[in-house]
Order: C-alpha cells, then structure tokens, then sequence
C-alpha cells in the first residue's frame, strides 16, 4: 500500500464542478494533481483564470494542470478519480484504458445507475476495463452528503470510501481526508454506489412538490419514504442495510433534496413551476443525473419486484408527461401503508447483522433444541451459550422433526416455542431444525464458531470440530425437564 509520499500523481477524468472541488482538496494537501476534460475552450479558461462560472469563491491552485490530453494526465498517476458524468463513464474508460495500467487505484465520483446493463458506476469501470483488456484495478467508490460548490471552498464536509477490500477503501481515506473532509470506510460498495444514483430521483420529486407550493411537512415525507423506496431495493440487491441510514444513504439524500445547491432539486422545482423537462434541464446548465437514472432505477425495480411509488411518479411526470398535479395527488392518496415489512426486514436485518459484524471478529455460538414448556434449564443453557460470544443462534426442532425423530409431542408448537425464544434477551436468531443432519451445512452457512449443547449429548457432536467449530458441552441444570415438568402436572 502506497504512503502519501510514494503518490506521485492523481489524475481526475473530468473538470466540472465536483472534478475540480476534489482537484482542489488534494492540490491544497499538496498532491501533484492533473485534471482533464475534452473541452478546449474551458481547459484553456481553467488554466488562464483559475476558478470556475459556478464554484463562486473557489480560488483553484495553480499548481492544478487542466488538460485535454488524457495520456499525459494520465501518465505516473498513481490514483486515477472518475469525475465524469453517469453517462460518460463508459465512454471515458474505454477511450481511458489504453493508458491505464492495473496498478493504478480507480475512484468513482459519478453517480448513476447504467441503462440497460444496470450496472452501478465501479461495475460498469469494471466491465469496461475487464472488456478486451483484462484490467483488474481496485476500484473505490467516494460518495456522501458532499455538494461541489461547498468542498470547493471548505465547508467542512464528510464522505464515504467504499470498496470491498476495505485496506483500499482506508487507502482512499487517507488521501481524501482534510481538516475539512472527514471521510468515513464501508465496504458494501454498491449499496453506497445505490444510494448516491436513486437519492437523485427522489430529489427531483422533493423539488417538484416544492415548485407545486407544498411545504416541510411534504417534503420530508417524500424524503422519509424515498428513502424508504431505496432501501427496499438495496435489500432486495443484498446490500448492507447500514449503508442507508449512514452518509451514502440519508445523508446524502437530505443534502441533496434539501439545498438549492442540488440541480436535482433544482430541476424538480423547474418542473413543478410548470416548466417543461427539457426547458428545466436548459436552465439547470449542467447533467441533471435524477433523469439519467430513471430508467435504469425503473428497471432495478421491476427485476428486484420491489415498489418504489415515488421513483414511479417522478418517471411518469418526467418520460410520461402526466400531469405534475394529478401524479403527487394519486401518491398521497394512495392506499395507507404500514411502515415496517417486518418479516422480510427482519430477515434480511438478521443475515445482515451477521454479515457486518462478521467482519468486526463477531464470534458466532449456535445451539439446538426443542424447548418445550421453557423453563430455567433451558435459560442456563442459553446463558452460558451466549456468554461464549457475540451472537447466538438457537436451532429449534419443528414439530415434524420433533415427532418424527424425537418421538416427542410438543405442548407449544415450533411457532409459539419460537417465539418466547425470541424474546429471550440471549437469542439473536432462531432458525429451524428439520433433520439430523443439517448441523455441518449449518456450521458453514451461519459461519459458526462454537457449538454449544448440555451434556446429555456429551460426545455426540465431536464430529463438528471437522468443519472447524469449536464443540462445548454445558453441564444439563439437573433438577429439572420438561418431562418432569409434564409428569409432577400430572400427578
Ligand atoms: N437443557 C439443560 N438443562 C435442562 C434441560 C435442558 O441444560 N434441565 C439443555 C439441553 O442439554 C439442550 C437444551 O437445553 O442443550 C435444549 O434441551 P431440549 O429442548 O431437551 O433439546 P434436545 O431435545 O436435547 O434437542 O439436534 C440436537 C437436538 O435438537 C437437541
């Protein structure tokens, strides 16, 4: 891993506003930074005047090069940020390619979900570099709550590296962060790539209801439940809930549909005022990237099966030029919802929460049972499991199982007996048992580190240290069953 010192050159594919906001961040930390674009004329008006029409009292460091010579920036450079907009991203990287080499450390500033191949920004890089050239860089994504016009003269500001080899996304940290910028590492790299294109759409409708004359209250329900809208797809996608409620996720949506910094929002007040899509855009000036994702986000939904209302508005307003009006009016009155798909959150929650914190060293303690009539042998047991790690998994016998291979009757049933589990505050998830043999794949799927299980049993499972797991036997609390239990009822 290269140290700041050994970085000879940063190269930015793209000098709009947010190509030279970075360009100048890393310029002030004394980066040697080469910034290039296909435009003559403004390369030229960059170099003579330092500052940009739209970043308004950004003094640009002359030590910055702008050109439009993309071999000569890119040559030396050590990191390579891709400041384009979506829709050159492809273009740029395969015109970039040839003077790329698979040392350099790829950053991806743009934001936008590719039509048709629906490839987040760091996949279609990785496609495009992959396509004929077999070039496998590390590609790191860097997005949050970040509007251009306040980075470029240090409003002080966060944001997020993500990549999945974490040691790179730390990497980009450490060149990215300023006494201004305060950069946060996540290694779920599409969630963020997710949350920085489809937080756009939402900001056009934020922006749209503002220009119909609607007030706070509308727009934070558009944002709550845009924001809603995004994290049903990224669950369904398997990214990392997490990444939703952190700077990627809410805070850049917020940011984006609440400043008039934003164009999104910009452009959706535009339209709200009664001004044509196109007409909106013209005045904007610059990319608007909510339309440029819609179709792809439209896309994602459908595949994904997820409802996403507002993106499905937004589009109608904009591609299907429905009325403005008669769209949000149809949003509002739109069946009332509950706010929590629990089981499928609740799910997903479980499997993400074992995921992340996997990586945090989480040690994960599984054991097995019935628990019928629950009783406080059962709670020592779990007890003492728990106190073993970080995360306990109880693997409960269903009635089949129980009956067909237990020959036990249950008084509770698997859904009651599963329940009052679940309300014990040592159990973090619990699964089924439906045979014998499910124990070895179970080790693996849950990425188990301990198997617990009383005494009763001593023995029974040393076979499971084959797959790696650590096997303990609690001594059985002796006094008490639930066949005695059963039995002293009867008497
Ligand atoms: N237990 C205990 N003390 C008791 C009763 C039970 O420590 N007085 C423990 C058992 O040793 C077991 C757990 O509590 O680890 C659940 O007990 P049962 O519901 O009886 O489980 P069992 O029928 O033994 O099922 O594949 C393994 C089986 O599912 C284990």
């Amino acid at each position: 891993m290269k140290e700041k010192e050994l970085i000879h050159k940063i190269c930015i594919l793209g000098a709009g506003t947010w190509g030279i906001a970075l360009a100048r961040l890393l310029a002030n930390k004394k980066y040697n930074v080469s910034a290039w674009a296909p435009n003559q004329e403004s390369i030229d008006y960059l170099n003579k005047f330092h500052c940009h029409p739209k970043l308004e009292g950004c003094l640009i460091p002359s030590s910055i090069i702008f050109t439009t010579d993309m071999e000569t920036s890119l040559k030396d450079a050590d990191i390579i940020v891709i400041a384009v907009p979506s829709i050159y991203v492809r273009d740029t990287i395969k015109k970039a390619k040839q003077f790329i080499n698979e040392k350099q450390i790829i950053v991806s500033v743009s934001k936008g979900i590719e039509e048709h191949t629906l490839y987040t920004m760091s996949e279609v890089i990785r496609s495009e570099l992959n396509n004929e050239t077999n070039l496998t860089n590390i590609i790191v994504a860097l997005s949050g709550p970040t509007h251009a016009e306040e980075v470029a003269i240090d409003v002080p500001s966060s944001i997020v590296a993500a990549c999945e080899q974490l040691e790179y996304a730390e990497f980009i940290q450490k060149v990215f962060s300023s006494k201004c910028m305060r950069v946060y590492t996540n290694f779920d790299i599409i969630g963020v790539e997710v949350c920085g294109a489809i937080k756009n759409i939402i900001a056009l409708a934020v922006g749209m209801s503002s220009g119909l004359g609607y007030g706070d209250n509308t727009k934070a329900a558009i944002i709550t439940r845009g924001n809603a809208e995004i994290v049903r797809l990224g669950l369904k996608m398997g990214c990392v809930e997490q990444t939703f409620s952190g700077l990627a996720g809410i805070g850049d949506l917020i940011v984006t549909a609440t400043s008039m910094h934003s164009r999104n929002n910009m452009c959706g007040y535009l339209i709200g005022q009664g001004k044509s899509v196109d007409e909106a855009i013209q005045e904007i000036g610059m990319v608007v990237e909510g339309i440029n994702a819609l179709p792809a986000v439209l896309e994602l939904s459908k595949r994904y099966e997820v409802e996403m209302p507002i993106v499905d508005a937004v589009n109608r307003i904009v591609n299907g030029k429905e009325n403005i009006k008669k769209v949000v009016n149809s949003l509002i009155e739109r069946d009332a919802k509950n706010e929590l798909n629990k089981t499928q959150m609740e799910h997903h929650y479980e499997k993400q929460v074992l995921m992340d914190r996997g990586d945090l060293k989480m040690k994960r303690i599984i054991t097995y049972g019935t628990f019928d009539l629950l009783h406080y042998g059962h709670i020592n047991l779990l007890r003492r499991a728990k106190a073993l790690g970080d995360y306990l998994i109880v693997v409960l016998s269903t009635d089949e199982f129980n009956w067909q291979e237990k020959k036990k009757k249950c008084y509770f049933t698997y859904e009651q007996r599963k329940a009052l589990l679940e309300a014990i505050r040592y159990v973090d998830l619990v699964i089924p048992e439906e045979n014998w043999d499910q124990k070895k794949s179970d080790m693996h799927e849950y990425r188990v580190d301990t198997f617990v299980i009383g005494d009763d049993w001593k023995g029974q499972f040393d076979y499971l240290k084959d797959e790696g797991v650590e096997v303990v036997y609690l001594p059985r609390t002796p006094e008490i069953s639930t066949t005695q239990i059963k039995n002293d009822l009867h008497k």
